[in-house]
């Protein structure tokens, strides 16, 4: 794994629909990120904070909510994880909404075209974000991120990444999906995507489930994890707008980054959602960044390394 790690804060809720997002990036300084992976042997730069827009807290116009803002925004993150990725670095966002997916994953797929890597996209998230606008309930485009990825969009957010579609339906695997609404769900199906939510979990477990979000991935894969907080059970990870219980648990997470740290693929991540507005102590950054420690090697079982 890419031993250059660096650190993009992206503070903004522009794409939510409640206000607080826009102090995840902090949360997470103070809940010690730098020096948790520093302590890993990693060489970690903070490279700061963008800036952009701020938040209007507008009603929808045709079925978006902040169309200009969400894409300035966005070309700002794609532009600065592109660089990043370009510096044969390893770009953690630190979110911000979820609609800021779609600048660094969009900026990924094209590091990708130009290397000649393949791309397997990791969505861990409570939530499809697979709506558009004639399908959303509320018009906040941190629900719109894959949806938009995959070419099911406006032109001034499908366009970032530089190709149309900027990735394929079939590289992506949602995980810990439990909230989709109606007609999301029949464009998740007929997208194609690959979802492992969580009945799934329930009944065969964390460990099937990343065997096959996991299979295939090799040498010249990019491994993208993009982690909206809210994939958590609320129990654990109660500082996120939109909480939905029956997430996955400490240990059935903490499982899932060590099987994504054993392939040693990881190439970029983008840590989403958090919401310091609804936490409690700061405890789900912690949580957050304690996870983070594990999806990039540290290990807490007994077990003799490879
Ligand atoms: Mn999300």
């Amino acid at each position: 794994m890419n031993l250059n790690i660096s650190l993009i804060g992206a503070p903004t809720d522009i794409g939510a629909g409640s206000r607080g997002a826009s102090m995840g990036p902090e949360a997470l300084r103070v809940a010690n990120i730098v020096t948790v992976l520093e302590g890993l042997g990693l060489n970690v730069q903070d490279r700061g904070n963008l800036t952009g827009p701020h938040n209007p807290w507008l009603p929808p116009v045709d079925g978006y909510r902040h169309l200009q803002e969400v894409a300035q925004w966005n070309q700002s993150v794609h532009d600065a994880v592109y660089a990043e990725l370009a510096q044969k670095r390893l770009p953690i966002l630190l979110g911000g909404d979820h609609c800021l997916g779609l600048g660094s994953i969009s900026a990924v797929a094209r590091h990708c075209r130009a290397t000649g890597q393949k791309l397997r996209v990791l969505w861990l998230d409570a939530h499809a974000d697979f709506n558009t606008a004639a399908l959303t309930p509320s018009g906040n485009i941190h629900g719109m991120p894959v949806a938009c990825l995959c070419g099911y969009g406006p032109d001034v957010l499908t366009h970032i990444g530089g190709q149309v579609p900027a990735i394929e339906a079939k590289w992506v695997r949602q995980i810990g999906i439990r909230s989709v609404d109606e007609g999301e769900k029949r464009l998740v199906h007929s997208a194609g995507l690959e979802v492992f939510d969580m009945r799934y979990i329930d009944e065969m477990g964390m460990r099937a489930a990343m065997e096959l979000a996991l299979a295939l991935v090799d040498a010249n894969t990019h491994l993208h994890v993009s982690f909206d907080v809210d994939f958590l059970d609320p129990d654990i990870a109660p500082g996120v707008g939109t909480t939905v219980r029956g997430g996955p648990t400490y240990r059935e997470a903490q499982l899932c980054m060590e099987m994504i740290a054993d392939t040693g693929r990881l190439a970029s991540l983008d840590v989403m959602e958090l919401n310091p507005a609804f936490d409690v102590r700061n405890k789900t950054a912690e949580v957050a960044v304690d996870l983070i420690e594990s999806l990039f090697g540290k290990s807490t079982l007994m077990r003799k390394t490879r």
